[in-house]
């Protein structure tokens, strides 16, 4: 019989009732300890779930390979089960809590038997701290354990916090068959509750993260008055030492991780900027005492896609994963270090890839397509202490004063460079508005557009009319709300090719936007917003012809109404619930485009 190291009634009955659902022969509590960790890595290295990497190149790190069809987030398993189908809303699937609980019982009933049951307290967000939630994970995954352990902080001071105060989200895991048809990925808000069954990958698992982070706190954030969202988080320091603050969402594929960690460009290096990594996927936001709004990550690693990353476009985290990183999905070369698509160096002559099969470049499949090293979804898991641009706010209870929040998507002809919003109401519609064209790394026609609202759509985890409302509202609540803006890095010339530079290039649309923050320069108004002046740009180092500045900045009004047509369809989704406010904006809009 387990020894529980809590006196936590509600948690030893949770975790009573989920062993006799899914029978483990036994019950481990993950204690946080280097030991702990230590051993379970033994275990994996044994059965084979992780290879140990070349420990001089890459000391500390493995490779662990998943199941050829449980490789990223299964968005048509996963579900918001609400009571009333009207609370979980169009962007979510849907199921009713009874029906979910009973399907996914099936699944984990003796799930765990010949297995060991992991118990892993976390915290998101720092131990004890207002910001922050709890959450316990029960999980027959090792892989999930060594996961979390980077991903969030676990073990005994967590434990210790949960005899304070014994609300924590539950939240039960197992790989069962690893079969997708019977796989499932529940959310409870109610009931503060995730169930995740038959899948081994880390966004369907790692149950701190897009599950709890995301969908059950935004869920939470309504109800407690805070905002849970898919943003970066990063500091902007001038040589006088005053660090600025901002928030930024982006669809998958636009560059988050990227901006967060980005290097000032040569031009700008004579101003001294330092930039500060708070976070690179979720930020909670609150308002604090002093009426503005402040920023958490709630998370302590980066869960971030392998391919394209190199020395180029992301050389801060080429950096940070050379130590102590689970690697997921990538090549693995013959002196046992990792490739994947778009990495640093010579593409290897040989390796196993994803799937553990010997590859050679150019290698072809059974219908002549070539056969990818890393999978396009490869990921890496590596701590955030291991990042040179770390900020040493991230432990701190209250986080970091936001002054502005950027949205931005990929369009290659109609959202201009950067533009900023009339005020918190139409920031918010500029928010709602967000969407994003298809690339080659996604299924579906090259340039769709896909609707992304604040980049929530896949997680939002209740009725995303009401989490317009909230954002309304909350606007209303603050003495100071940070400016709300759109960039577009993503422009491109007749022939597809990019006319922004990007990547640490960007630093100077920041510059412009913080600018705009502290009143020392004016916009130029446009019927979709404040454009800069091009002079306000800083282009030192830069070779941009004129013309090309332009088009960054072109507002084509046909465009642009055309582009309502799909905006009204994608408002329409939310029938009567969609937020009055946002209609208004979208009259607004119409009536300046057709105006001017
Ligand atoms: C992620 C995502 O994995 O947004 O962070 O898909
Ligand atoms: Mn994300």
């Amino acid at each position: 019989m387990t020894k529980f190291p809590t006196k936590n009634k509600k948690l030893i009955k949770w975790i009573d009732q989920k062993a006799l659902l899914c029978q483990p022969d036994e019950i481990v509590w993950i204690d946080g300890s280097a030991a702990q960790k230590r051993q379970l890595e033994e275990e994996c290295l044994v059965s084979g779930e992780l290879i140990k990497l070349n420990e001089e190149k890459l000391p500390g790190c493995f490779l662990h390979r998943t199941k050829p069809d449980d490789v990223a987030r299964t968005e048509h398993l996963t579900f918001i089960c609400t009571k009333r189908k009207r609370d979980a809303g169009p962007n979510n699937n849907w199921m009713s809590p009874a029906k979910g609980y009973q399907k996914a019982r099936a699944i984990f009933k003796g799930a765990m038997k010949g297995r060991t049951m992991y118990v892993i307290p976390f915290s998101m967000g720092p131990v004890g701290s207002q910001f922050s939630k709890i959450g316990v994970e029960l999980t027959d995954s090792k892989y999930v354990v060594l996961n979390m352990l980077i991903m969030a902080r676990c073990g005994n001071d967590v434990l210790r916090q949960l005899e304070k105060d014994d609300h924590f989200t539950k939240c039960l895991h197992s790989k069962a068959e690893l079969d997708i048809n019977k796989r499932l990925i529940l959310h409870f808000p109610e009931d503060n509750t995730i169930w995740s069954v038959g899948s081994g990958y880390g966004g369907n698992v790692l149950l701190g993260k897009k599950c709890l982070s995301l969908r059950i706190a935004s869920f939470l954030g309504k109800k407690e008055g805070w905002l849970a969202e898919h943003m970066l988080i990063m500091g902007i320091e001038e040589p006088n030492g005053h660090i600025e603050y901002i928030a930024a969402a982006f669809p998958s594929a636009c560059g988050k991780t990227n901006l967060a960690m980005l290097i000032p460009p040569e031009g700008l290096r004579v101003k001294g900027y330092r930039i500060w990594t708070v976070g690179d996927d979720i930020s909670w936001m609150r308002i604090d005492s002093d009426g503005s709004l402040w920023a958490i990550n709630p998370e302590t690693g980066f869960f971030g896609v392998a391919p394209g990353t190199n020395s180029k476009s992301n050389p801060t985290m080429v950096e940070t994963v050379s130590k102590n990183t689970i690697y997921t999905n990538v090549l693995l070369k013959p002196d046992r270090t990792v490739w994947w698509e778009g990495a640093d160096g010579p593409v290897p002559e040989e390796g196993i890839d994803w799937q553990g099969k010997p590859w050679r470049p150019g290698l072809l499949d059974e219908h002549e397509n070539p056969v990818k090293g890393a999978h396009a979804n490869s990921r890496f898991t590596t701590p955030i202490t291991n990042c040179p641009t770390a900020s040493f706010r991230i432990d701190q209870h209250h986080g970091v004063p936001i002054s502005a929040i950027i949205f931005g998507g990929r369009r290659a002809h109609l959202t201009p460079l950067v533009y900023e919003s009339f005020d918190w109401q139409h920031g918010v519609f500029v928010g709602a508005i967000m969407s994003s064209e298809l690339t080659a790394a996604q299924v579906g026609k090259l340039g769709t557009v896909r609707r992304d609202p604040m980049a929530m759509f896949p997680f939002c985890g209740y009725n995303m009319a009401d989490y317009f409302g909230h954002w309304l509202a909350l606007g209303k609540k603050m003495k100071k709300p940070p400016k709300i803006f759109n960039v577009n890095w993503f422009r491109t010339d007749e022939e597809g090719k990019f006319i922004w530079p990007g990547f640490g290039e960007n630093l100077r649309i920041l510059e412009w936007i913080l600018d705009r923050c502290n009143n020392k320069v004016e916009g130029v108004k446009t019927p979709i917003g404040y454009i800069p002046l091009q002079s306000d740009i800083d282009l030192t180092g830069l070779k941009i012809p004129a013309l090309t500045m332009q088009k960054l900045f072109e507002i084509d009004k046909s465009k642009w109404l055309e582009e309502l047509k799909g905006i009204k369809d994608f408002f329409k989704l939310f029938k009567r619930d969609l937020p009055k406010e946002l209609w208004r904006e979208y009259e607004q809009l119409h009536d300046r485009l057709k105006a001017e």
